[in-house]
C-alpha cells in the first residue's frame, strides 16, 4: 500500500513556508473555510496536503495576484488524469493557454479538483514557478 512514505521527498518546503509568511497581504475576500490550500504571493499554502482517494480539494486564491494550479505532466502516479486550472489535458497546453489568459485563477477564486488515484501529484503556479511556487497533494488509499 501507498501509504505517507511519499511525504519526505518533497523538497523545498522549507523556503515555500518562508516565503509564504513574507506574504502576508490578504485581500482576496476569501475566508480560509473556502479553501484547502491557499494561494499567497509567491507559495502555496500549505505546500502540501494529504487527502484520501475520492476526495476534492479546493484551491483559493488568498492573493491579490494571479496564479494557476498546474500538474507536472511527469509528475503525477501513472493512470491519474492530468489536472490544471482551465481544464487542460496537459501541461504544455496549460503553459501556452495561460498566456492567453486562460486557466488563471484570479484573486478570490478557486478551482477544485478530485483525486481518484492514490500517490502523489506535484503542481505548480505557471507565472511564479521561477520563485518556488510549487505544492504537493498526497493521495491515500
Ligand atoms: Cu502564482
Amino acid at each position: 500500500m501507498k501509504r505517507r512514505t511519499f511525504l519526505g521527498s518533497v523538497a523545498g518546503t522549507g523556503a515555500a513556508v518562508a516565503a509564504g509568511a513574507l506574504a502576508g497581504c490578504v485581500g482576496s475576500g476569501l475566508s480560509t473555510d473556502q479553501y484547502d490550500v491557499g494561494m499567497a504571493a509567491n507559495a502555496f499554502e500549505p505546500t502540501e496536503v494529504t487527502v484520501t482517494t475520492g476526495e476534492t480539494v479546493v484551491w483559493g486564491n488568498s492573493s491579490s495576484r494571479p496564479h494557476s494550479v498546474t500538474a507536472y505532466e511527469n509528475g503525477i502516479p501513472e493512470g491519474a488524469a492530468y489536472f490544471a486550472s482551465g481544464g487542460f489535458e496537459s501541461q504544455r497546453a496549460a503553459e501556452d493557454g495561460y498566456f492567453e489568459d486562460r486557466g488563471v485563477v484570479e484573486p478570490g477564486e478557486t478551482y477544485e479538483h478530485a483525486f481518484e488515484v492514490p500517490g502523489t501529484y506535484r503542481y505548480f503556479c505557471i507565472p511564479h514557478e521561477p520563485a518556488g511556487m510549487k505544492g504537493a497533494v498526497v493521495v491515500e488509499e
